[in-house]
C-alpha cells in the first residue's frame, strides 16, 4: 500500500504552512518516498474511525504497510529510520536524532506555542501585559541555549538530519513576532533548512491544497 499521512482540507490564511502534516511532507521529500495525501476536515475529525487512528482528532495520521501513526515527532523518527537523508545509520548517531527532535518538541516547542498563542489568541486582552513577558522570557532563553549549541555550525550535528526539519519547523513559528530576528545564527539556520528543495516542495504540496479547496 502506498504512504498515507492526513492533511486539513483547508485552514483560515494564519494556520497556512503551519499546519504540522509539513514536518511528514517534508520529511517524505527529503526520504524520497512517494506518498498520498488523505485529506480530512473537522467533521471527520470527530468520527470513531478517525479516533481510532489519531486519538486527539487531529492531524497528521500516518500509516504504510507496516504501521498507523500519528505525532508528527514520532512519524518524522519513523521515516528517518528508512533514509539517511534524515538520520545516520549507527545508533548513537540515530540516539542523538532522537534527542534533537525530542528538544524541539520539549524544550522548544512549548515556550514557543505560549508565546504563538498569546499573539494569535489573546491580542488585546488586559492580562496579556503581565503574561507576555514572562512567556518571552522563557523563549528568549531557551533559544539563547540553542544559539549557543549551534554556533557556526550549519546543522544540530554534522549532517542535516530529522532533528534540524523538526526544530525548523519549530523556530519558524517565531518568526512573525520578531522573536528569532533577535537570534541571527537561529534566523539564519531557518532560512538554511527552509532553503532545501525537499521543505519547497513539501509547503507547496500543504498551500496548494488549500488553493484548490479554498472558499470560493
Ligand atoms: N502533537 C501533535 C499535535 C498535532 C496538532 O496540533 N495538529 C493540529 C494542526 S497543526 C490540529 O490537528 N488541530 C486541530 C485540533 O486540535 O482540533 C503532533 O505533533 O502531531
Amino acid at each position: 500500500m502506498p504512504i498515507e499521512l492526513t492533511a486539513f482540507r483547508w485552514v483560515p490564511p494564519f494556520a497556512q504552512g503551519y499546519v504540522r502534516d509539513l514536518r511528514i511532507r517534508w520529511a517524505l521529500e527529503e526520504a524520497g518516498l512517494p506518498y498520498e495525501v488523505v485529506l480530512v476536515d473537522g467533521p471527520t475529525l470527530a468520527t470513531e474511525r478517525y479516533r481510532q487512528w489519531q486519538p486527539f482528532g487531529q492531524v497528521p495520521a500516518y500509516r504504510d504497510d507496516a504501521v498507523e501513526m500519528f505525532e508528527s515527532g514520532a512519524i518524522v523518527l519513523h521515516i528517518a529510520e528508512r533514509s539517511e537523508a534524515l538520520a545516520p545509520r549507527d545508533a548513537a548517531g540515530r540516539a542523538r536524532v532522537t534527542t534533537w527532535v525530542i528538544a524541539a518538541l520539549n524544550s522548544i516547542e512549548p515556550h514557543a506555542q505560549n508565546l504563538v498563542n498569546l499573539d494569535t489568541f489573546h491580542a488585546g486582552e488586559a492580562w496579556i501585559e503581565a503574561r507576555r513577558p514572562q512567556a518571552q522570557a522563557m523563549i528568549d532563553g531557551r533559544l539563547a541555549s540553542l544559539s549557543a549549541w549551534l554556533g557556526d555550525k550549519a546543522y544540530l550535528e554534522d549532517g542535516f538530519t530529522a532533528g534540524d526539519l523538526i526544530m525548523t519547523t519549530v523556530l519558524r513559528e517565531l518568526v512573525d513576532c520578531g522573536t528569532l530576528g533577535r537570534f541571527p545564527k537561529l534566523a539564519a539556520y531557518r532560512e538554511r533548512c527552509e532553503a532545501r528543495p525537499a521543505f519547497g516542495r513539501a509547503m507547496e504540496g500543504q498551500m496548494r491544497t488549500f488553493r484548490e479547496n479554498g472558499p470560493a
